[in-house]
């Protein structure tokens, strides 16, 4: 086998020091060998962008930025990516912003990153596309002659077919999915969803192997939930909650970065409805949200930042005493470690998304637990990980009566009970972290047709769908 090539629309760091995401964990291995190379979009616009990928060596693998124009930049991440991408794929059509020219960036930036990809790679090489910012580069990477396998994971959720023809370009969306040889999602809800989607758009009929026959040719569907590094995460929420004070008051948490997909009014709600109906609670506990921004040039993430910091202070205005603040909120980015530190030492994690893919903060909030005496996470119905995480107290966030009695039932759950939880949720943790996901994406990319016993999601009466990772 030749080079992995990872592409994504952010490029890790050039000198390997300051890598924050998992995946980068979950990938060095498989880059280190064999020279591999990761294409990224370069962390600043430039008036005159290299028309070239410009290349760094790192010590364990090559990195190679792709440049944009600022304006380009915008309309293809800001304008097609977030204003139009995101919401459908998160289900909020009310929030699409359609502009003939956000489209056009979306294209040209897949056709020029083609274009630059295809004067590198071989024919053996193997290519892992990441997310939604990407979507089109297998059809525009084939059209160039470009011949080695591609496949495309996508970290977000994907909709259900009314949803998803809310996009104006839905039709050539899914012919630009058809053309990856392997399409990786996080659950199988999403893994559903495309099927119909195939079915539907491209008259496309499912094989008794579990892929799906397209444009005639065959396209291989798999299911991955995505990871963390669990030791990894483990070991610095230990390390650092070692040198930290423990909170006067059992404490509620909830990460997340500021967007409207996270259920956040929903979770201030439930937590305003507990406060009201358990009086005995109000000054015996505090939530402590952590919202970094994101995206804030997008107005609907100006519109979540006000209500969000409405509705806290509302809370407080209502509840809080002297000597009492029932919440905190804090709108910057914490420290990892400081982050891993903080959900050691809170009773419950709050996790209520409207939709996620996955939701990384439900895994670290279980990695980062002291097993004698563990939090107790409240998980949302609607995040890919309630897919794998039964044992979290599950929860629908538009319901806050339902928030309000799973966070009673969380700070009154006996410790036996807390630690069967706990032992249950790390185990699966411990057996499915990063790790193992990229290699089951690998390995399915390499041998598509491989579709182990272990790895076959049965869904009940319909048979064999697809391979699980
Ligand atoms: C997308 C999908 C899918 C948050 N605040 C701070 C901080 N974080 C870190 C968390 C966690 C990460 O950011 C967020 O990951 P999520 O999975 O929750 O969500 P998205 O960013 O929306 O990610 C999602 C994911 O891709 C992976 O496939 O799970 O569904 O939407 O790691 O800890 N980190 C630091 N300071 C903060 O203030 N250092």
């Amino acid at each position: 086998m030749g080079r992995l090539i990872v592409v994504s629309n952010r490029a890790p760091s050039i000198d390997g020091a300051s890598d924050s995401g998992g995946l980068v964990v979950a990938l060095k291995d498989a880059l280190s060998k064999d020279g591999g190379l990761w294409i990224g979009g370069a962390p600043e616009q430039h008036e005159d962008p290299s028309p070239e990928l410009v290349l760094h060596h790192r010590p364990d693998f090559d990195v190679a930025l792709f440049e944009l124009e600022p304006e380009l930049h915008h309309d293809y991440y800001l304008g097609y990516s977030n204003s139009v991408l995101w919401p459908a794929f998160h289900g909020r059509v009310d929030l699409i912003v359609v502009k003939p020219r956000y489209a056009a960036a979306y294209r040209q930036v897949a056709e020029r990153l083609a274009r630059q990809i295809a004067e590198t790679v071989r024919d053996d090489d193997l290519i892992w596309v990441h997310d939604y910012q990407l979507i089109p580069l297998a059809h525009y990477l084939k059209a160039l002659g470009v011949k080695c396998r591609i496949g495309f994971f996508l970290h977000i959720p994907l909709p259900d077919l009314q949803t998803f023809m809310a996009i104006p370009d839905w039709r050539e969306m899914t012919k630009w999915l058809a053309d990856y040889d392997l399409i990786g999602f996080q659950t199988r809800r999403d893994l559903a969803n495309m099927i119909t989607i195939f079915r539907h758009g491209l008259r496309g009929e499912l094989r008794a192997n579990g892929n799906i026959g397209v444009n005639g040719r065959e396209v291989a569907l798999g299911c991955f939930p995505i990871s963390i590094d669990v030791t990894g995460f483990r070991r610095l929420a230990i390390q650092r909650a070692a040198t930290t004070e423990l909170p006067l008051l059992p404490r509620l948490i909830g990460v997340d970065r500021l967007d409207y997909s996270k259920g956040l009014p929903q979770r201030l709600a439930g937590y305003e409805t507990f406060l009201g109906k358990y009086p005995q609670f109000r000054s015996n506990v505090s939530l402590l949200q952590i919202a970094p921004p994101t995206r804030d040039n997008v107005d609907a993430y100006k519109d979540i930042r006000s209500e969000l910091e409405h509705l806290s202070g509302k809370i407080n205005g209502n509840f809080g005493t002297i000597d009492w603040t029932p919440v905190q909120y804090i709108h910057r980015a914490m420290p990892r470690d400081e982050l891993a530190a903080l959900f050691r030492q809170s009773r419950v994690g709050l996790v209520t998304p409207l939709f996620d893919g996955m939701n990384l903060v439900a895994k670290e909030y279980v990695a980062a637990q002291d097993e004698t005496d563990p939090g107790v996470l409240i998980l949302s119905q609607f995040a890919g990980a309630a897919e794998e995480m039964t044992a979290a107290l599950i929860i629908n966030p538009h319901n806050p009566v339902g928030i309000a009695e799973a966070i009673k039932k969380a700070l009154e759950m006996s410790l036996d009970e807390r630690i069967e939880r706990q032992n249950t949720l790390y185990a699966h943790l411990e057996r499915n972290d990063i790790a193992r996901w990229s290699a089951a994406f690998l390995k399915r990319l390499m041998e598509p047709d491989d579709i182990g016993p272990d790895n076959v999601a049965r869904f009940p009466g319909q048979g064999l769908w697809s391979k699980a990772g």
